[in-house]
This record gives structure tokens, sequence and C-alpha cells, in this order.
């Protein structure tokens, strides 16, 4: 199919340069949902978008890591949600293999890492510092983590470094994976009521920021090599040495075929781009109002349509 399509959408391309006029092809559009809200909300608000157009679409829920394998290969089409400190290294590996290529950031600006309710300041007050976070090890220590402290991390298919951070900058804390992203809300709902020191992991944009407000502990700060040059970084033997970035990226990612196969669809997701703000209102009408993920696309559709009916002008 890739190869049957190249030159009629080469040729279209060519002709039209800001106009699409070649016709999306019936197969489904293949969008990967994962296991937290925005992501969810995200893609299903998009699939409605190019069913809006004429296009068929599927759903497919995968692991967040693998799913830039499943777009090199053509399985999936695209991926909304490349949050830099999660799948940065996952998203570079495909690229560099090819079959995949980013398809523009969001105006989004993502934080992900270790984060704590304010009220766990009151007994560790020289946080945000990582290393007054491990001063204070005993506040978080649990009978599953004896005298170490617990950190309680996301599922396994986010960040998968959180234990080699641990080591590379030898603090006394284990690392325990929730089971899902509702576990670590649940966490910091039963920890509010005796104001228990906690700490967590958490990103922005997300429901979070409106609920409880908190911070991320402040590690050393990100640089490039941080993740594969161990030389590099305050630990000279070991790499994941720093925090994840503070200022990261949020992209799109797509199949290299997506260009050729729907025309349309794909200038769409180019001009496709969310805030933080809307990011945020998408976690919460799942994680807060409670709502199906797809209602809860449905209503953010019709409440924001003068965000996205421009981006399909000029599009058929
Ligand atoms: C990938 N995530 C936003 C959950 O950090």
């Amino acid at each position: 199919m890739r190869r049957i399509l190249k030159m009629g959408a080469a040729a279209a391309v060519a002709l039209t340069p800001a106009v699409v006029s070649a016709q999306d092809s019936r197969d489904p559009i293949v969008i990967a949902t994962h296991n937290w809200s925005s992501q969810i909300v995200m893609t299903y608000a998009v699939g409605q978008i190019f069913e809006s157009m004429g296009n068929n679409v599927e759903y497919v829920s995968t692991d967040s890591q693998a799913v830039y394998e499943s777009i090199r290969l053509g399985d999936v089409a695209l991926e909304l949600e490349v949050w830099e400190g999660a799948f940065g290294v996952a998203f570079n590996e495909a690229l560099s293999k090819g079959g995949i290529h980013d398809a523009g950031d969001h105006n989004a600006t993502t934080r992900e890492d270790w984060w704590y309710p304010t009220w766990t300041k009151d007994s560790c007050p020289g946080l945000p510092s990582w290393e007054a976070l491990n001063d204070c090890a005993a506040l978080f220590a649990t009978p599953e983590t004896g005298d170490k402290g617990r950190f309680l991390g996301g599922p396994v298919d986010w960040l998968k470094n959180d234990a080699e951070r641990v080591e590379a900058l030898g603090m006394d804390f284990v690392v325990v994976n929730a089971g899902s992203a509702a576990a670590l809300w649940a966490e910091v709902a039963a920890a509010e009521k005796t104001q228990r020191p906690v700490v967590i992991f958490n990103w922005t944009p997300n429901f979070v920021e409106a609920v409880w407000p908190g911070e991320f502990v402040e590690f050393p700060e990100y640089f490039d090599g941080c993740k594969d040059d161990a030389s590099l970084g305050p630990n000279p033997d070991m790499t994941y040495d720093c925090g994840n970035p503070a200022n990261g990226y949020l992209k799109k990612a797509a199949w290299d075929g997506m260009a050729e196969n729907w025309p349309n669809a794909y200038e769409v997701l180019k001009r496709i781009s969310f805030t933080n703000p809307q990011i945020a209102e998408m976690a919460k009408l799942v994680d807060v109002d409670e709502m199906e993920p797809e209602d809860a696309a449905t209503l953010w559709l019709e409440d924001n349509k003068d965000v996205w009916q421009p981006w399909l002008q000029g599009v058929s």
C-alpha cells in the first residue's frame, strides 16, 4: 500500500503545496491509546476530528514505550503525546532506525518527575532540593521499603530509570511502581487525610495542579548526555544522574507512510497543537469529573470549536 500510493501523494504535494487535493485511504487510521487520561482524551478528540473529515479510525491500547517501534513499522499511524522525559529515549531510538518522524510540537511545556504535595514540606522543610529529600528518606519509609524511603513511581512503561537515578545519586530510596495512574492519585488522597509526607511521580500539564498544590523535587539539572553518557554529570561512572527536563517538549510523531495514505489527515495532524491548559482540562474531565474518555473528547470538541476548526481549513 505504501508504494502504490506514493506517486499520487507526491504529485499532489508538488502541484498544490498549500492545499491538499488527494483523497485519504479508506483504511482505518490506527491511533494508540495509553494509560494516562490526557493522552486518551486527546487521542479520541483527534480521532473524532478525523472521523468528521470522513476518515475511518481505529484505536489500539498499547505500551507507551513500544509504540514508537509500532509506528516505525506502520502498525500504528501516529502518537499524539511524545513526552520528552518519559519517551525521548524510545522516540530517538525509533527515529534513528527510520520509518517514523517528528510531526511537530504542541505549544506546551512539560515536566515529569518526583513530586510531593505541599504538606510534605512541613516535615521536610529543605525541599525541593533532592539532597534535602534524601536526608528525610526515613520519613517516607514503609514496611515494604524497610529503613529506606518509598518513591511511588508510575506504571513500568513510563519512565524506566528511577532506580538508576537512585543508584547514580546514592539515594536512600526504593522505587515502587504503581499499577496505574489512578493508584498515584489514590496515594495522594490517602496521604492528605493525615498530612502524611509522600513523594510520587507526577507531571504537568495534568489535572493534579488544580487539586493538590505541590512541587517537583529539584534534582541535578537535566543536560544532554545524562541518559547515555556515564562520564557526564555529578556521578562520573553512571548515567541518569540528573532530573528530567524541567522544560520538556511535547511532540506528535507519525509513521512515514501517513502522508501518502491519508494526506488530509496528515495535514491536520501537522497543524494540531494543544496548550498546557487544554491538556490539563482533558485530564480533568476524566480524573476529576469522572467522564468516559470518548465522551470527554466529544465534550471538549464541542466546547473548543474555535481551537480545532481552523486546523481543517483548506483540507478536504
Ligand atoms: C507520560 N506521562 C505523562 C505519564 O509522564
